[in-house]
């Protein structure tokens, strides 16, 4: 069985189509229209082994923010939807990820209650025509929508490309592990029975 879910959702500033394997060979076919934002989620399906599909036309002539704000939202969404009852998963998953000098680490839980803790600091405010400040708004927006505890930290790092990349690298790694089937583990790994 494969955990697949998909999304379209239109609004007056964005319109999405958004598919997710997490049972994936890390391939993925991309239109965002927001070329780093791309690059990130390329690599994210990548190393996650996760199939993702996303198909974006968004209003990118005011800036990048709904479409980045709105793929975030579409792919928690999806995530949450995938792994339905969340029987048998590991639950949570935790990589480290170097890129270059750079170093990051990803923590989550898939706990059913949503929040973010990002210790980063970026020192461009630009990468290519993407604010750096977006990277917060697409994890606290996949959080929220998964529903997942998401800690993301910054050991240390100075090319902001570089940083941003080992965010978004340690990212699918902790959640390929977080997602992963471990059949040692019987029902729901909560001991309040549900997640
Ligand atoms: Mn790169």
């Amino acid at each position: 069985m494969t955990r697949t879910a998909e999304i379209t959702r239109n609004t007056n500033e964005t319109k999405i189509q958004l598919s997710l394997n997490i049972d994936g060979e890390g391939k993925s076919d991309l239109q965002t229209g927001v070329p780093f934002l791309t690059h990130m989620l390329d690599l994210f399906s990548k190393h996650g082994q996760f199939d993702l599909t996303v198909n974006a036309d968004g209003d990118t002539e005011v800036d990048d923010h709904h479409t980045t704000e709105d793929i975030g939202i579409c792919l928690g969404h999806v995530l949450k939807e995938a792994l339905g009852e969340k029987k048998g998963i590991k639950r949570y998953g935790n990589a480290f990820v170097p890129m270059d000098e750079a170093l990051a680490q990803v923590v989550v839980d898939l706990s059913n209650r949503p929040h973010l803790e990002m210790r980063a600091e970026f020192p461009s405010q630009k990468v290519g025509t993407f604010d750096t400040e977006l990277v917060h708004e697409f994890l606290w927006k996949l959080a929220l929508e998964a529903r997942m505890n998401l800690h993301v930290i910054v050991h240390y790092g100075q090319n902001t490309h570089h940083i941003i990349e080992a965010i978004f690298k340690a990212l699918a790694r902790a959640l390929d592990e977080a997602t992963t089937i471990d059949p040692r583990i019987k029902g729901v790994p909560s001991t309040k029975g549900m997640l």
